[in-house]
């Protein structure tokens, strides 16, 4: 699936620092080993609802990584999923009495020029999952072929006889070291993140479905043996990361609600599939942006969308201003005081950026850079350039700046 237009990268003198993340297993904050193309997944949206504030900071989260990789001179090769087949999708189609497909071309559309006007680079790899349904079969013939899988009764079968499948979780020795959780922390989740703890027939309530039969009245692909059906949720995001990336890839991303299941699933799944531990050498994971006192979401509605503020008039930069002035790992509530301050931020930078000249430009650009590859701090980035916004006119304007601003920032005028 072609993603959304590219901003302009300006190319800055220099180089930026490596990329160190804060890394859970080790709580401490490690420099990335990456060889000279950096290899980064991140999960991608699910398109039933417009993009907000949440998903926006993913990835605006996701797109500094990117830019700091760059910076610091690697290649990147960034793959990012579309997941336009799948229950919630399906369920909000039935309720508004629209075709899923529609649903979901239109809301795609929606991200798209969200994505655009915020300025996030776009992947090298934008997978639909409907587009490459053969793929995600051969991941599923794949672990059966391994003799790692199980069958259970399907009453409810479009096709007499035919059955679900799922993964054998007490084969795979690994599971568990993507999240680090431990299996009552799993069990607390797994049932409002997508699982089915208390499906009849499974040997582990955590087993993860890997292809669902057809059920009268859904969607469905032939797929030889496995019967006509459609892949569990965490099934494509192994095949998608595993054809454009390969194993011990750098960097998986996304929002905290994918810790556990899915990311730990969808790791499992690929070791299960080629013994070839580890599937990310790393995560990273964007903390739950509030709204009202609860997490902004698109199944509880209490959502900001961009397309929202875009349509009233609201700068994008002044809403990406608003997601770079906040720290990734610290759950924040969006309130319209925060928008209103970034707005005026945008305004003042931009003027300073019209008349404060190149003379700090050094000191300034290397400021960002180190806040920027320490874990992302954009917020620290933010206050440098407030502060540097502060000093006097110099009656020139600040084009190396700019494009600073620009390169790591992703905000242009
Ligand atoms: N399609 C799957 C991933 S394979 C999915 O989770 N789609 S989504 O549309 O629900 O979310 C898209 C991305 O936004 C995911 O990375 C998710 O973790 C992140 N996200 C969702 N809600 C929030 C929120 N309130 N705050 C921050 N990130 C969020
Ligand atoms: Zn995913």
């Amino acid at each position: 699936m072609a993603p959304w237009t590219s901003p302009n990268l300006p190319d800055l003198q220099g180089k930026g620092r490596a990329l160190a993340l804060w890394q859970a297993n080790t709580s401490t904050v490690t420099t990335l080993e990456v060889g000279e193309t950096a290899r980064m997944y991140v999960c991608g949206i699910t398109p039933y609802d417009a993009t907000h504030l949440g998903h926006a900071a993913t990835y605006v989260t996701f797109d500094l990584a990117g830019r700091v990789l760059r910076d610091a001179g690697h290649e990147v090769r960034y793959v990012q999923n579309v997941t336009d087949v799948d229950d919630p999708l399906l369920d909000r189609a039935t309720r508004d009495g629209v075709d899923w497909r529609d649903l979901a071309t239109g809301e795609i559309e929606l991200f798209h020029s969200d994505m655009t006007a915020l300025r996030v680079l776009p992947p090298d790899h934008y997978v639909s999952v409907v587009e490459t349904m053969d793929r995600h079969v051969a991941t599923i013939q794949g672990l059966v072929a391994n003799g790692v899988t199980y069958r259970v009764p399907t009453p409810d079968a479009a096709e007499a006889g035919a059955q679900d499948i799922y993964l054998d979780l007490s084969t795979q020795g690994t599971f568990g070291a993507a999240s680090g959780w431990d299996r009552a922390q799993m069990l607390e989740v797994f049932a409002e993140r997508g699982g089915d703890p208390e499906r009849a027939g499974k040997r582990d309530e955590l087993d993860p479905l890997l292809w669902r039969v057809e059920r009268e009245g859904e969607p469905a692909w032939d797929a030889g043996e496995l019967r006509r059906g459609r892949p569990g949720w965490h099934v494509e995001c192994t095949t998608i990361a595993l054809d454009h990336l390969g194993m011990g890839f750098d960097l998986q991303g996304g929002g905290t609600d994918l810790i556990f299941p899915h990311h730990e699933m969808s790791a499992v799944q690929a070791v299960a599939l080629t013994d070839d531990p580890p599937f990310a050498r790393t995560y990273a994971h964007q903390a739950m942006v509030g709204y009202d006192g609860e997490k902004m979401s698109k199944s509880k509605g209490n959502l900001v969308r961009v397309s929202d503020l875009l349509r009233a008039g609201v700068d994008p930069m002044a809403i990406r201003l608003v997601l770079l002035d906040q720290h990734y790992r610290t759950p924040w509530e969006y309130t319209a005081g925060l928008l209103d301050s970034a707005v005026k931020r945008w305004d003042r930078w931009t003027r300073a950026l019209a008349c404060r000249g190149d003379e700090d430009a050094d000191t300034l650009i290397e400021g960002m850079r180190a806040a920027l590859a320490n874990d992302l701090d954009s917020a620290g980035a933010v206050r440098l350039v407030d502060e540097w916004a502060g000093g006097p006119d110099q009656g020139a304007p600040s084009p190396r700046i700019a494009d600073a601003v620009d390169a790591l920032l992703g905000l242009r005028a």
